[in-house]
């Protein structure tokens, strides 16, 4: 059970009411050094991609950090992109704009584009069911972008069918995993999706609804599935899965035991991992910061104003990811892997990441090394080697890996060691 102090003073006085030990309290004082680094992160770094301001924006108003000057330049590039990409945004990305917008915004400023994003939104969610349909249960996405529909739809008033939702959250479950592994990103936001939609039938009180019991059942599944992916050391899933399925556990605490999860323990976990620069991607940042203040993306028109952004020690550096500087130069192995082989040494100055590598190739064989990408919310992503290009619809993608080892970053980010032996490989998920 999650107590939060947003609640009215009913709330408070139960709270006080009730033995301690029943209430889980699990989040960090606004005075951790912690969320200096966080914020410093989302607010500091150079925008790679259209969702990045989105998520911070999201992210800050969740938490109830408030800056004019900040939130005003946020919400101007969010629209900006909007204009510029419109119908090329993806379905998720349309719905994080929509969260981001929509979030706790104040009453003196006008949701301007709500009913025209909403029926974009209604649109992209309906060509993902399509998609699935026609291409043996695929979307032309992923399913972590189908919660993200969902849930804006679901918070903001957009129609959407919760038979629908109900059939296709639940009939192809194969969208919950990828190369057989259960995605705790993909899993949680459902959670989050299922609950609000959960929420409104139940409030519709169409309790004979039968949607409410397919639903209440995926979640049950979903929730046992997150907890069985919690490692020793706290985290659930990994690093950056962990924030969302934190949200997740704090929504659904009926479907499981107290004993069954350590907030705790995964909230100072995750402060360790912090402190050492891991969430040096804003989109990282982002979705770390709101479960680490007890919020979740549910939390959406019950906003608490916490303070402006002058109450936290933020400097006005650019983040720097720590590169060595130092002139050496280091030789790695690099492999594209399709149904062949194809292998080459390089040498790249020490502190390169794997984009550095990938680009010496390159520059020595065009024609075997050649890549393209495409930024995202993480960074580069991958998209073809040699020509070709991964299909969502053939769940074909580039994997990248170190010594035969999924690596858990992208090529951005992951820095290379001395001999290491390197790998984009052809697969599919
Ligand atoms: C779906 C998904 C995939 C799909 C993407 C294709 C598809 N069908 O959509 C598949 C399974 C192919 C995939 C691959 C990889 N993924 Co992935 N993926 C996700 C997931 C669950 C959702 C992404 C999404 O749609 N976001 C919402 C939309 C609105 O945002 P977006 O920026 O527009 O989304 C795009 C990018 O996120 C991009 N993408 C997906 N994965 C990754 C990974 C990296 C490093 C980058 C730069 C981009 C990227 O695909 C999205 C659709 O186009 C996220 C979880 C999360 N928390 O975001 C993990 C996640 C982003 N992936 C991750 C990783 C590590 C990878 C891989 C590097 C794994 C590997 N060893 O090969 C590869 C990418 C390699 C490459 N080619 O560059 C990590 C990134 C962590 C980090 N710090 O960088 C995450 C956070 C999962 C995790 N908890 O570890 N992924
Ligand atoms: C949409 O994407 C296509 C291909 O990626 C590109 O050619 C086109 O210019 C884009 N349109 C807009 C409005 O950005
Ligand atoms: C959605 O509808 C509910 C009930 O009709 C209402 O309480 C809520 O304020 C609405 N939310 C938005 C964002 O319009
Ligand atoms: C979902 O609905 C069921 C039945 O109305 C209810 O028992 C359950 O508590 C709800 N779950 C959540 C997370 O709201
Ligand atoms: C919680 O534990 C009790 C007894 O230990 C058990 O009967 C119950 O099924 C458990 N509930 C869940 C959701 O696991
Ligand atoms: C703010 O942080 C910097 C280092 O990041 C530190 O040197 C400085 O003392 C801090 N200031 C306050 C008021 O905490
Ligand atoms: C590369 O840099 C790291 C520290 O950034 C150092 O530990 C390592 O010894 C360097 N390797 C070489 C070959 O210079
Ligand atoms: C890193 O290298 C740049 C240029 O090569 C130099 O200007 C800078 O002072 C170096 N920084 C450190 C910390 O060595
Ligand atoms: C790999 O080899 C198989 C069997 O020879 C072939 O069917 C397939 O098209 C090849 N894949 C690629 C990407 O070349
Ligand atoms: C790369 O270097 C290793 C050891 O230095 C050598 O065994 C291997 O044959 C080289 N590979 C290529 C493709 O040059
Ligand atoms: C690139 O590699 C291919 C074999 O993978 C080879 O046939 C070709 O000659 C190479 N080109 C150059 C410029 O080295």
């Amino acid at each position: 059970m999650r107590c939060s102090y947003q609640l009215p003073l009913v709330g408070i006085l139960l709270f006080l009411l009730i033995p301690s030990q029943l209430c889980k309290i699990c989040e960090v004082s606004k005075e951790d050094l912690h969320l200096n680094l966080l914020l410093n992160t989302m607010i500091n770094s150079k925008y790679t991609s259209e969702t990045q301001p989105a998520n911070v924006l999201l992210s800050l108003r969740l938490v109830g950090i408030h800056d004019q000057t900040q939130t005003q330049r946020l919400v101007q590039q969010v629209k900006n992109n909007v204009e510029r990409k419109d119908s090329n945004l993806s379905s998720g990305q349309l719905a994080v704009i929509i969260l981001a917008l929509g979030a706790c915004h104040s009453p003196d400023e006008i949701f301007t584009y709500d009913k025209h994003l909403l029926s974009h939104l209604e649109n992209k969610f309906q060509e993902e069911l399509e998609n699935m349909k026609a291409h043996d249960g695929n979307p032309l996405t992923n399913f972590y972008q189908l919660g993200l529909d969902v849930l804006a739809l679901c918070l903001f008033n957009g129609s959407y069918s919760a038979t629908e939702v109900a059939e296709f959250f639940n009939h192809y479950k194969k969208n919950y995993y990828f190369g057989g592994q259960f995605s705790v990103d993909t899993g949680a936001m459902a959670v989050l999706a299922l609950t609000c939609v959960n929420r409104s039938l139940t409030n519709e009180q169409i309790k004979a609804d039968k949607n409410l019991k397919k639903i209440d059942e995926l979640i049950s599944f979903l929730v046992e599935k997150i907890l069985s992916e919690k490692k020793e050391n706290g985290l659930i899933g990994n690093t950056f899965s962990t924030g969302v399925a934190m949200q997740a556990l704090f929504v659904s605490s009926n479907y499981y035991n107290e004993s069954e999860w350590d907030c705790q323990q995964t909230l100072d976990m995750i402060l360790q991992e912090i402190s050492q620069g891991v969430f040096n991607n804003p989109t990282a940042a982002a979705q770390i910061l709101p479960p680490l203040m007890g919020r979740t993306y549910l939390d959406v028109e019950d906003c608490p104003y916490v303070s402006g952004l002058d109450t936290f020690n933020i400097s006005n550096h650019v983040p720097e990811s720590e590169r060595s500087n130092s002139s050496s130069l280091i030789m790695v192995y690099y492999s594209v892997v399709i149904n062949e082989t194809y292998s080459i040494n390089v040498t790249v100055p020490n502190g390169s990441v794997f984009l550095d590598v990938m680009k010496a190739a390159q520059k020595k064989n065009e024609t075997t090394f050649g890549f393209t990408m495409e930024q995202s919310s993480w960074g580069p992503y991958i998209t073809s080697v040699q020509g070709l290009y991964a299909n969502n619809n053939k769940r074909t993608f580039w994997e990248l890996l170190s010594d035969g080892k999924a690596l858990s970053q992208g090529v951005g980010s992951y820095v290379v060691h001395e001999e290491e032996n390197l790998e984009i490989r052809w697969s599919t998920y």
